[in-house]
């Protein structure tokens, strides 16, 4: 069996109940995020043995990412406690419109933020087949940057594979040129990259997939995959193989947060199956649209059954 590793920070997340700007909203609904846990649970799902690594408090808060991960199967012997540093959380708004809600986190300082190399067990990479990275890992601590360095290296020594999803978050990077020289560096290391079309433009300074491709193609990566959205993506790999897969249709946009994780894990999957890029970037497609179509990150990530009935559908 193929095992699956990732590294982040895993947060409580309150979902406003209601419309409208988060000061005003006094009921939330709690559910689990974090870009690459989102990830882990839905290499999971799929039957694949998943790895989390992580830090969280000694708090209710970890308690319950803790309780919510043990449940999707995911491996949490490498997720650590903090004495001393409390679990992040973020409060997300509620929107009707199809257009990105807001966020805000409370996650200076938290448990996950003191992940270090030293909580790496290079053990995990002697059987691991792929790692699984993102830009947010990199931007919520300088020792996570290390960690998640380190985990890079031990994962190339042992020939897993690395993919790594750009998840530009401004507002944990000091000042733009920080965040374009620390992602592309990591992005520039990494087998996959998945920019979505708005973060090319920032980390590629162009608008064209194809473009953006290119530019990280030149800097010895095998495969981009570049997020369109609803109208879908775009691949092209470093041995000439491109293309343009469509979007999925979807009836009503919920909330977009998480597609980005869930396009990861259909990617990922597919190609670790064995499937051709085109039918990996199609799994993408396939899986963001069905996390849009809903308000929480991993709620909408299919089971190995429900995703056969799926593709057997289209
Ligand atoms: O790029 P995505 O919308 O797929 O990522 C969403 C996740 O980790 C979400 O779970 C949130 O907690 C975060 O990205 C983040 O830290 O912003
Ligand atoms: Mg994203």
């Amino acid at each position: 069996t193929h095992s699956f590793i990732t590294l982040g920070e895993a947060m409580a997340m309150f979902v406003a109940k209601t419309p409208g700007q988060l000061a005003n909203i006094e009921e939330f609904h709690r559910s689990l995020a974090g870009a690459e846990v989102n990830v882990a649970i839905g290499m999971a799902r799929l039957g694949f043995e998943a790895s989390y690594i992580s830090k969280v408090g000694k708090d209710s808060f970890g308690q319950f990412i803790r309780k919510a991960i043990s449940k999707e199967n995911i491996r949490t012997a490498w997720i650590s406690e903090s004495t001393n540093h409390a679990t992040g959380f973020m409060l997300k708004s509620n929107v009707t419109d199809g257009s990105d809600p807001k966020v805000e986190y409370f996650r200076k300082n938290s448990a996950a933020s003191t992940l270090s190399a030293t909580d790496i067990d290079e053990n995990l990479f002697k059987t691991g087949t792929h790692l699984h990275l993102t830009g947010i890992s990199i931007a919520v601590s300088s020792t996570m940057r290390e960690a998640t360095k380190h985990a890079l290296n031990l994962a190339k020594e042992q020939g897993c594979s690395v993919s790594f999803d750009t998840n530009l978050r401004p507002t944990l990077w000091p000042d733009e040129a920080t965040m374009i020289a620390n992602i592309n560096e990591f992005a520039f290391a990494s087998d996959i990259v998945l920019p979505g079309i708005e973060e090319g433009k920032i980390l590629a300074g162009s608008d064209q997939p194809e473009v953006i491709a290119d530019f990280y193609l030149q800097h010895g990566v095998k495969t981009v995959i570049v997020k369109l959205g609803s109208k879908g993506a775009f691949f092209k790999t470093n041995t000439g193989e491109s293309g343009t897969v469509a979007g999925f249709p979807v009836e009503k946009v919920v909330d977009t947060v998480g597609a980005g994780d869930s396009f990861a894990v259909g990617v990922i999957s597919a190609l670790l199956d064995g499937k051709a890029m085109e039918q990996a970037a199609r799994r993408g497609n396939l899986l963001g649209s069905l996390t849009v179509q809903v308000r929480g990150d991993s709620e909408g990530l299919p089971t190995r059954a429900h995703l056969s009935t799926l593709e057997k559908a289209v």
